[in-house]
């Protein structure tokens, strides 16, 4: 297994479960949205008083909208409209007529509401098991199932695709770590749906316990619902002897499902007959030129509910229309770097989490454990960075190994940063999204 079994796989013939629109000529896929782009302005301009009032104020009707690129007469919605119409007021669909509520907590105030009718609920599952077999899962594979249940998106996004798919669920949900490594191994789990931060502390505690889950039936790993990195990727590869898949998604769109990678590794497709991708220059909101990075701004096609228009996501990223190996033709979102609101502004130098990551892992000596601290000093903000020194390591060498990771910070990044080992296992390890930033700094107001 593990390697060998990783070779197999990449080698099999590209399978599609929806060829007629994942192959889709890119023409016909601009006729589609553009139908599709109508009909959603439409339902949103009779049923949201928000969406009307703006398109009011913009000028546009429904009608205007003739081809997918009239989506840039549109007016932007952003997470505080959601928050600002808790708890249903942005939805198109009475309450009785929806078939489910998710939700997320958020740090501040009242949690984002979205919903679902029972024909957005079929459309998820269906993009779910659209991805889950991009990835290279099948029909009768065991899916372990690590995404927290609930009012969180990941566990039953995950569950319904795998189902739609003809898989086998196993609905674990996050937590009881050790029991998880039993059941993967006991009920031969080919797939592992996990944060990248919950798989990777699943291969700490297999490790610890003597289990080899290279040796497992584990081939296929569906991560996402934070950030991470190729070095990530391939720390979690050779520990859990799989090919590792990044997915994406959130709420507010839908949840996971909204764009994943193919047994090719090379950029998410995002699903472009449900849904609208652009990049947008977060100061300006034009439209930034194909491959430059920039905010991820997404429009719903097909959902019924909740039908949204140009969603600011504050992801950062850039998409590429160039042809993938595997046939697709969807466009490709490449690794979602961070969030607008979590980049870090130190010197004058932009940073995110994750480009700290992909400094940190790998390293000799430290685990792939980490955490942020940012303060303020004075006028400047100020980063310490923690990490874990290796099991064995001698007391003696953590000075040397902290001074040792900052030079590779400071020349890889540009950064001066304070760094911090710690003891084995003394950074919280997550079951679900990893927090990656203690922020100290005083809280604006
Ligand atoms: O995290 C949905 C999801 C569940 C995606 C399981 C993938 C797997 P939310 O809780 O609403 O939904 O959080 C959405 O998480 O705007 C991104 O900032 C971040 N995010 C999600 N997937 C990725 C990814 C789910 N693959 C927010 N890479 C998004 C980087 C991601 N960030």
């Amino acid at each position: 297994m593990g390697a060998t079994t990783n070779a197999e796989v990449g080698a099999a013939p590209r399978f599609h479960l929806h060829p007629e629109v994942e192959a889709m000529p890119r023409e016909r896929l601009a006729a589609l949205q553009a139908e599709r782009l109508r009909a959603t302005v439409r339902n949103a301009y009779a049923n949201v008083p928000l969406h009307r009032t703006r398109l009011d104020a913009a000028g546009v009707k429904p009608e205007d909208i003739r081809a997918a690129a009239d989506v840039r007469l549109l007016p932007f919605t952003l997470k505080t409209d959601l928050r600002d119409h808790y708890p249903f007021g942005m939805f198109a669909r009475p309450r009785g007529e929806l078939a489910r509520l998710h939700a997320s907590s958020g740090t501040t105030g009242r949690p984002t509401v979205v919903g679902y009718t029972a024909a957005d609920i079929d459309a998820w599952a269906d993009l779910m098991a659209r991805s889950l077999a991009a990835a290279g899962a099948r029909r009768g594979d065991v899916v372990h199932n690590a995404y927290g249940y609930g009012l969180f998106t990941g566990g039953l996004g995950a569950h319904y695709g795998a189902e739609r798919l003809g898989a086998v669920v196993v609905p674990m949900s996050g937590g009881a770590t050790e029991r998880q490594i039993a059941l993967i191994v006991d009920f031969g789990a080919r797939v592992l749906c996990a944060t990248p931060s919950y798989a990777l502390a699943i291969a700490e505690v297999a490790e610890q316990q003597g289990v080899d889950l290279r040796n497992s039936a584990l081939e296929v790993g569906l991560f996402g619902a934070e950030p991470w990195s190729e070095a990530m990727r391939r720390e979690i590869e050779a520990r859990l002897g799989l090919r590792a898949v990044d997915i994406y998604g959130l709420s507010e769109i839908m949840g996971p499902g909204v764009a994943c990678e193919c047994e090719c590794q090379a950029g998410l497709h995002g699903w472009e007959d449900h849904f609208l991708f652009e990049v947008i220059d977060p100061e300006t909101g034009a439209p930034v030129p194909e491959g430059d990075a920039g905010e991820l701004v997404i429009t719903t096609l097909t959902k019924e509910a909740l039908p949204m228009l140009r969603y600011r996501t504050r992801d950062v990223t850039k998409v590429t229309t160039a042809a993938c190996d595997c046939g697709r033709t969807h466009l490709r979102i490449l690794r979602i770097t961070g969030r607008n609101d979590d980049m870090l502004i130190i010197r004058g130098v932009n940073v995110y989490p994750s480009q700290v990551e992909a400094v940190l892992v790998g390293l000799p000596d430290i685990a792939p454990h980490y955490q942020l601290v940012v303060e303020r000093r004075g006028s400047l903000d100020h980063v310490t960075v923690e990490v874990e020194a290796c099991a064995g390591l001698p007391h003696d060498a953590y000075v040397p190994v902290a001074r040792a990771v900052a030079h590779h910070i400071k020349s890889l990044i540009g950064i001066t940063a304070d760094v911090v080992v710690k003891h084995p296992g003394e950074i919280p390890r997550s079951q679900g999204k990893a927090v990656r930033v203690r922020d100290l700094r005083p809280k604006p107001g």
